[in-house]
């Protein structure tokens, strides 16, 4: 049976586990689960992760949610993914899940507070919370300037001084990318003084191309259609409400 991958395009590690399995080569079916329409709190998701949260997989009977969990089941569970992905070196892989553990608590944390409470509260109809988008970004600018002088110090051209990419590298660009929604000044000041990570962005791209754009097509759409509803708000002189429309996938 087909490997089974619940996705929704909109989400970081579901991009992650896309563009992994794009350029593995691996067979898999891709099931869109639209977070927007709530589709991930539906009782048939349920029974695939009962977290209700994207993504997840099947292979066969078994499945399995948590992303980096999944790149490293899959990782050694197809015979074609090439080594330097998660290396069959005891130490190697180590150092790769200590990244990825750090990940989750540290780069992912400020990331996504940042961007929901600034970006994205306005489009979900929230309220933004300033004050929690200043301590966010306190913790992402910390964590692009740790990446940069403990896992991209040296020559390499990818997290932990390697010269191809590893799981780790794919699951924290694809987090670091969804900053692409912010307002330009807003980006620039947070990413513009992190060179070797702007770099290794575009290293990791190169690395996965031409799946990694094709992936992230959904968030530059809907990069465009924030810019355009913002500059439509700041001419809105009519006092009507600023919630954006919602981009399709969203
Ligand atoms: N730690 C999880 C995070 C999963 C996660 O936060 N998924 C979000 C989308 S990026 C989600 O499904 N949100 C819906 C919800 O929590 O209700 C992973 O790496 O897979």
């Amino acid at each position: 049976m087909k490997l089974k991958v619940y996705v929704d395009r909109m989400s970081q590690p579901s991009r992650a586990i896309l563009i992994f399995c794009k350029v593995n080569r691996i067979d898999f079916e891709e099931v869109q689960i639209n977070i927007a329409k709530g589709q991930h709190l539906s009782p048939e998701f349920k029974k695939i992760n009962p977290m209700r949260q994207v993504p997840a997989i099947a292979d066969g009977k078994f499945t399995l949610f948590e992303s980096h969990a999944v790149l490293v089941y899959l990782a050694c569970a197809f015979p074609g993914v090439a080594d330097h992905w998660y290396p069959a070196d005891l130490f190697r892989r180590a150092k790769i899940n200590s990244v990825l553990d750090w990940h989750h608590s540290n780069l992912r944390r400020g990331a996504a507070t940042y961007v929901l409470n600034t970006v994205l509260a306005p489009v979900l109809g929230l309220a933004s919370n300033p004050q929690a988008a200043a301590e966010a970004e306190k913790i992402l600018s910390s964590s692009l300037s740790k990446i940069e002088s403990i896992w991209l110090k040296g020559n390499g051209k990818f997290l932990l001084g390697g010269f191809q990419p590893s799981i780790a590298d794919l699951s924290l660009v694809c987090e670091i990318m969804q900053l692409e929604l912010l307002d330009e000044n807003d980006r620039s000041r947070i990413l513009g003084p992190h060179k070797k990570v702007l770099e290794w962005i575009e290293n990791t791209k190169t690395a996965t191309r031409p799946h990694f754009e094709e992936v992230h097509q959904i968030l530059y759409r809907a990069k465009t259609r924030f810019q355009e509803q913002r500059s439509m708000g700041s001419n809105n002189t009519t006092g009507s409400s600023n919630r954006m429309t919602l981009p399709s996938k969203m």
